[in-house]
């Protein structure tokens, strides 16, 4: 059984910094729009479904965040302010170069007496470099606002505040939903409080997640830009799938991703046509990035939304 995306707001509480990031998105709103910038809001990474209140399992996806957190750079590079929000310890804009034991490989100790200081080994320094300083320059100019979920819960109340916070910037926000949304839940009033019974058999009964795509285009942030992603395994599927909800939601694209080929290949789905974006071995091979060449499209064709849209009123 599917509930109503009202529904579920009313049977599940907001997490517990909601106000924080409620004020944390009013605010960041507000100044780039005094400012006449692009906003977008990049969501990334992986939602979990709590089996238990006291949460020891969880059911998970594969998402590591890497679709989000590397467009969200290639915004900035565009000059758009990026709202980045993602799921706790997935991939994050910068510091996804350095993550894992990278970093450490990356340093050296210098002993001088009693004292110790820490250097970056030469053959690093440029990239550190190049990287620190994007990173710093998109906090200087205030263009990145980074907020947290893990959830499927903590992302809805999450998305809608956020759009709820985009609303007044009209046509110059993007929604690029890039995180990996569970299907499926189990609802609040049917979580065991404690760490379930290993003692028993248990059945676990999921529910359906509403649709939230319907809200979001229609009610929430009815003039933006929004960019859906559908993921598939069956090549069969991917294209009827990703025009089916475009159809459905009527917003304005959907880019169309197989899991075992997302690194190299995607499908823009609009009500014009579908095109395929893709990267060669070669460009794979040499660290090119597939997202680079997703923003670079998508900033054109919002460019050409706005353009459309100031026309029309
Ligand atoms: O996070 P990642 O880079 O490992 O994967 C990206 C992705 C496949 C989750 C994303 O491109 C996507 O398709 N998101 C929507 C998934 C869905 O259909 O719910």
């Amino acid at each position: 059984m599917e509930t109503t995306w009202e529904d579920f707001y009313n049977k599940h509480l907001p997490p517990q910094d909601f106000i924080q990031s409620e004020t944390l998105l009013k605010t960041f709103v507000e100044r780039q729009l005094k400012k006449n910038n692009k906003v977008v809001l990049v969501t990334s990474g992986g939602t979990t479904i709590p089996l238990e209140h006291n949460t020891v399992r969880f059911v998970d996806n594969f998402s590591a965040g890497t679709r989000g957190s590397v467009s969200a750079e290639y915004f900035l590079e565009k000059e758009y302010a990026v709202i980045f929000m993602y799921r706790v310890n997935s991939l994050e804009p910068f510091s996804r170069h350095f993550k894992g034991q990278k970093i450490l490989d990356m340093l050296e100790v210098n002993r001088q007496g009693e004292k110790s200081t820490i250097t970056v080994l030469p053959q690093y320094t440029e990239n550190l470099i190049k990287v620190l300083h994007r990173y710093k320059e998109a906090l200087n100019q205030d263009k990145l606002l980074q907020l947290t979920f893990t959830t499927l819960s903590e992302y809805l109340w999450l998305l809608r505040s956020a759009c709820q916070a985009l609303a007044c910037l009209k046509n110059k926000a993007i929604l690029y939903l890039a995180a990996a949304v569970s299907d499926f839940y189990i609802p609040s009033n049917e979580l065991s409080v404690h760490k379930m019974s290993s003692s028993e058999t248990q059945t676990i009964s999921l529910q359906l997640v509403p649709k939230i795509l319907a809200p979001l285009v229609s009610l929430w942030v009815p003039e933006a830009f929004v960019v859906s992603f559908k993921l598939e395994t069956d090549e069969n599927l991917l294209i009827s799938k990703a025009r089916g909800a475009l159809n459905k939601y009527k917003h304005n694209l959907v880019i169309a991703n197989m899991l075992q080929t997302r690194k190299q290949q995607v499908t823009f789905v609009s009500q014009e046509n579908n095109y395929v974006i893709s990267l060669s071995n070669e460009q794979l091979k040499k660290g090119e990035e597939i997202e680079r060449l997703i923003v670079t499209a998508l900033v054109e064709k919002h460019k050409s939304f706005i353009k459309s849209t100031e026309k029309d009123n």
